[in-house]
């Protein structure tokens, strides 16, 4: 196989501007751009997923294959196909020309007849990405171990009924988080891919949660042993492929982590398509897990507002993305963690070129959403209203209510007495829309300026 995969791109996508009609350039993408005093590629930390973009071959269950993936065909050496998918995804990278990328131990290297055989191609295709990285300057932003493929994890991994499935998951991690600390990855990621239940009728839950907590406690005492530096990642979702997973949403993980001890071992990778999948919006998962100091990192996609899966497509709504970063920003960015895109092409985007147009979409669109959303950090859009709507907390009444100065008893008297007599306000839910839209609306002319007068 030759080397050259993506010759349609003859080398790095350019920017090309709002007004440019190359397709293969950004629109509002520039790594260097400073926003808000920071390299927006260091805001976004973008990363490409290599299950979706490399491994999959387009399948649904429906029909087989479409995509055009010559690394994938059927009758390859294992391990030459191994190598060769990575070549094309870092020549990809590269040409994309974003920092990081994610893997999931079998997306690199395949499962072999014994566990001995299983290590060893595993060894063999990290040290090749090794080399790679070397040579393409591309990082890891992390790793994860595939605890949900194979059918000895049809019924979980942790949260299996028997604990030989438990040790043989427990060995699978132990290898990949050092390989990710080989790879000097910034996280190492847990989506619990069956941890979860399709029928209570054969469930013991109270021991399946006893049993998931003790395996995040032996991650966690493993990270430490080895020096890991990096974030332990847990991601939420809230079914699919079980009927019930118990990583349910940020506020069931962010529970679960504190009642088992763990809250200070493990952070959250939230994807906005799992986030939608349990019934809150994006936004809502990333402020939640901003409120409680548990963001960590974040899996870029959008669901199909028609359809109740994971359809994990690229995310095109600089709306909903401009709160999200938002958010982020308010809290001080995104620390080892970035925007990962687990979003792969419909099956009718056979190309291998497919592969620049939605990944290309999607950062601009977190592009154009950074640009908003460092507009409305700026002018102060929101915090100031918020500030006033919360004011009389910072009165005498307030801070003797928190600091646990007053009892009923003496609200009761104070109210009797009419001392208290409090008067509803609007919560001017339109005019906080309305604010939000006229600084998307406002954000790239006023950028365009900004740039037109040196800034
Ligand atoms: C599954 C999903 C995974 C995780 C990594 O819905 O999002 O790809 O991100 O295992
Ligand atoms: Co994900």
């Amino acid at each position: 196989m030759t080397q050259d995969f993506f010759s349609e791109v003859a080398g790095r996508i350019p920017f090309g501007g709002l007004e440019s009609s190359e397709p293969l350039t950004y629109k509002v993408y520039e790594p260097d751009r400073l926003v808000l005093g920071k390299r927006m590629e260091d805001h976004l930390r973008i990363a490409v997923c290599l299950w979706h973009s490399f491994a999959s071959p387009g399948l649904d269950m429906f029909g087989s294959g479409t995509f055009d993936r010559p690394w994938l065909e059927e009758g390859l050496d294992p391990l030459v196909a191994g190598r060769a998918k990575l070549d094309a995804a870092f020549e990809f990278i590269v040409k994309l020309g974003v920092p990081y990328y994610c893997f999931h131990d079998r997306d690199i290297a395949p499962e072999g007849r014994t566990a001995a055989e299983t290590r060893a191609n595993l060894a063999a295709m990290v040290e090749y990405a090794g080399e790679q990285m070397a040579r393409t300057g591309v990082r890891l932003l992390w790793g994860t171990a595939n605890l949900f493929g194979h059918p000895r994890y049809a019924a979980g991994a942790a949260t299996n009924p028997d604990p030989e499935v438990f040790a043989f998951a427990a060995a699978q991690v132990k290898l990949v988080l050092e390989a990710t600390k080989r790879l000097d990855g910034a996280n190492y990621v847990l989506w619990g891919g069956r941890e979860g239940y399709d029928t209570l009728l054969n469930t013991d839950l109270a021991r399946e949660q006893t049993q998931l907590a003790r395996f995040l406690g032996l991650v966690a005492e493993h990270k430490h042993r080895i020096g890991f530096k990096g974030t332990l990642l847990i991601e939420p979702k809230p079914h699919e492929p079980t009927k019930h997973q118990y990583d349910h949403d940020a506020a069931v993980v962010h529970g679960f982590l504190v009642r088992h001890g763990l809250a200070d071992e493990f952070r959250l990778n939230i994807e906005a398509n799992h986030a939608t999948l349990s019934g809150h919006s994006f936004h809502h998962e990333i402020a939640y897990a901003i409120a409680n100091g548990i963001l960590g990192s974040i899996d870029a996609n959008r669901g199909d507002y028609q359809n109740g899966w994971d359809t994990d497509q690229f995310p095109n709504s600089v709306d909903e993305l401009a709160l999200a970063i938002y958010e982020i920003l308010r809290s001080g960015g995104l620390t080892t963690g970035g925007f990962n895109f687990d979003a792969k092409l419909r099956r009718q985007s056979m190309a291998r070129t497919d592969l620049f147009h939605g990944h290309i979409g999607g950062i601009d669109t977190l592009a154009q959403a950074l640009l908003v959303a460092a507009a409305m950090v700026q002018r102060g859009t929101l915090d100031r209203l918020r500030e006033e709507r919360y004011a009389g907390w910072a009165g005498e009444l307030g801070t003797s209510i928190l600091s646990g100065g007053v009892s009923l008893e003496e609200l009761e008297r104070r109210v009797a007495a009419g001392e208290i007599d409090p008067r509803p306000v609007s919560g001017r839910q339109e005019l906080l829309e309305n604010l939000v839209n006229q600084q998307i609306w406002a954000a790239e002319r006023r950028a365009q300026a900004d740039k037109t007068a040196g800034g």
